[in-house]
């Protein structure tokens, strides 16, 4: 097979995605989680699944045995799964999308797609209006009104992906056009050149010697569902994976002014343009022209189009109009933490709770990285969902973590908790475990529901514990899907500042909590913050890069952030 029509990991991992869910449905057992461990071991495998397929070792893949590495191979080889087609043909129709909101399980739907004919959720959202659903058995008035809810989640949910999710897609994309011998220069632009933490669409901005190969190859790229619009400057698709891709091609001498306008944000480039009106000039996609003269003055690369304008180069991340300008008009732009700046991360499971991987495994694939520590912070007791350690698991875990320590010393495992900040504020592990622990994350895991006084009140109290060091995903959000809960962050960020614990910036891709803005303010109050990938198993620690970019949108140096530190350092910072 040609290298260029590759199935990537996403797709792979779609399918069995679905499969997943189409077997739940179903009512079948265990599967359903087998699919889904797979799904999620394959998108987050370093290597290319197709190449595993054909020259590796399918079966040492996490979750994947024989059956599955078989429908993968199926999956890379035809672009298809013959099994995920006829598991759709076995359900009503619409029943699928249907399940897919939140509280309609399988029963609910067949019931409302055989009963009512629903299939679509536009036809859930009349009926739901028209009163025709409450006299289903097993639906009261009470189940429209929260169906109607669940959909206004999933219309905003259902129009952009998580950035985690989108970026290694969109890389595949420009890694394969960067290939082609007729394209020069590739880059992102858009929301996911800014590493917002959202993603409308992918833009890419390519120049070519030949266009509408270029176009060709991109229009037929596997996992291109649909093409929306194809010319040679501009061609549109639908990965099957329901994301959008642009890509435009340009004149090598309008690349700069290009990308600078692609990138955005559509507010950065409106301020940038008055700038360039303030002095007579035009700033288009094409380039800085002086209306006077006519003559271009900048247009080739981008960073001439910022000098030109007497402004410092403007890191994309920071290009939402909110002061970026200012700041790179008086230099006062920060010196952003670099992709390259942590040290380690604050922030991992294991399988002692509820992670995959063993701490060895842990700890060997965070020196891969390049890191000198890792901090184990598997959950404490109360949260069962998760197998939280008991006060007696951790100790043994503390001495286990001591063994692997004494094997090394270039690398050092920091032995920690994410203990569980409990509804009157005191934590779920007593102070006499704490006090032998390196690193206390305290995270709020449930509860939500509470009054703002509740909750500030609660995280405050957890807080003016000593031991407690950071403040895990301190908002408690899910992008997408779960809003932050109600507390008063300007009182927390105060405490921080005050008593010296940190608000951790949580890097998985569906938290990304603090958020960017939030972790722009807490900075301006003087908190300190740690990076934390929430791993739950090896591959996750990659997760990092996108809390950095979170980071980075949040104005925060490499000084903001205590996991730049080494380790000595940042032992300092750490309470007592
Ligand atoms: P997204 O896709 O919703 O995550 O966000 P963006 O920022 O990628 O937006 P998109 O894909 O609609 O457009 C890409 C960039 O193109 C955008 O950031 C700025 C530029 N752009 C698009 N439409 C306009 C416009 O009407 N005016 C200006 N000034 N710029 C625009
Ligand atoms: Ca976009
Ligand atoms: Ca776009
Ligand atoms: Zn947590």
């Amino acid at each position: 097979m040609e290298t260029l029509l590759r199935v990537t990991n996403i797709e792979v991992a779609a399918v069995l995605y679905e499969v997943a869910d189409l077997l739940e449905i179903k009512g079948v057992r265990f599967k359903p989680q087998a699919y889904r461990r797979a799904a999620q071991a394959i998108e987050t495998l370093p290597e290319d699944i197709a190449d595993v397929a054909r020259e590796g070792d399918l079966n040492a893949i996490p979750g994947v045995g024989k059956s599955i590495a078989k429908k993968i191979r199926e999956i890379v080889e035809t672009g298809n799964l013959r099994y995920l087609t006829s598991l759709r043909e076995e359900l009503p129709e619409g029943v699928q999308y249907l399940t897919r909101l939140e509280g309609i399980g399988p029963k609910k739907a067949i019931a409302l797609s055989r009963d009512l004919g629903i299939r679509t959720v536009d036809d859930l959202e009349a009926a739901a209006k028209a009163g025709r659903i409450r006299d289903l058995p097993g639906f009261a008035e009470k189940t429209e009104a929260n169906i109607l809810a669940s959909i206004q989640v999933s219309r905003t949910a259902k129009e952009r992906r998580l950035l985690g999710y989108i970026l290694p897609v969109a890389r595949d994309i420009e890694r394969r056009l960067a290939a082609l011998p007729t394209v020069g220069q590739v880059s992102l632009a858009g929301s996911i050149r800014r590493r917002k933490e959202t993603i409308g669409d992918v833009d890419i901005l390519a120049t070519s010697s030949h266009p509408e190969e270029v176009m060709e190859v991109f229009a037929t790229l596997p996992g291109v569902e649909r093409v929306l619009v194809r010319g040679t400057t501009k061609t549109s698709v639908v990965l099957s994976t329901g994301i959008q891709v642009d890509l435009r091609v340009v004149e090598d001498e309008h690349f700069g002014a290009a990308l600078q306008y692609f990138t955005g944000s559509k507010e950065h480039n409106i301020a940038l343009r008055k700038l360039a009106i303030a002095r007579n000039w035009r700033l288009s996609e094409y380039g800085l022209v002086d209306l006077a003269t006519g003559r271009t003055v900048a247009g080739k690369d981008e960073a001439g189009i910022y000098r030109a304008l007497g402004l410092a180069w403007t890191e994309p991340e920071l290009r939402e109009d909110r002061g970026e300008l200012e700041a790179a008009r008086t230099g006062t732009l920060p010196d952003l933490v670099g992709y390259d700046a942590i040290r380690g991360d604050l922030h991992v499971h294991t399988r002692w709770s509820e992670g995959a991987h063993s701490i060895e495994e842990m700890a060997e694939a965070a020196r891969a990285l390049g890191y000198e520590y890792i901090a184990i912070c598997d959950h404490a007791e109360t949260l069962h969902i998760a197998h939280g350690l008991s006060p007696g698991r951790l100790a043994d875990q503390v001495r286990e973590i001591e063994r692997i320590n004494r094997q090394s010393d270039d690398f050092i495992i920091l032995s920690g908790t994410e203990c569980n900040i409990g509804m009157d504020g005191r934590v779920d592990l007593p102070d006499s475990v704490l006090a032998d622990l390196d690193v206390v994350v305290a995270s709020v895991h449930s509860g939500f529901k509470q009054s703002e006084e509740e909750m500030t009140g609660r995280v405050l109290t957890a807080m003016h514990n000593d031991h407690v060091d950071i403040i895990g995903h301190p908002t408690g959000r899910v992008l997408l899907s779960r809003e932050p809960y109600r507390i008063d962050l300007a009182a927390v960020f105060d405490a921080a500042a005050a008593l010296g614990v940190m608000m951790e910036i949580n890097a998985f891709p569906g938290r990304l909590d603090l958020s960017d803005v939030n972790a722009r303010w807490a900075r301006e109050v003087g908190v300190r913050f740690s990076l934390g990938s929430d791993a739950h198993r090896r591959e996750n620690l990659r997760y990092m890069e996108f809390g950095i970019a979170t980071a980075r949108r949040g104005w925060l140096s490499a000084d903001d952030i205590v996991n730049t530190r080494p380790l000595s350092e940042l032992k300092k910072l750490l309470r007592s």
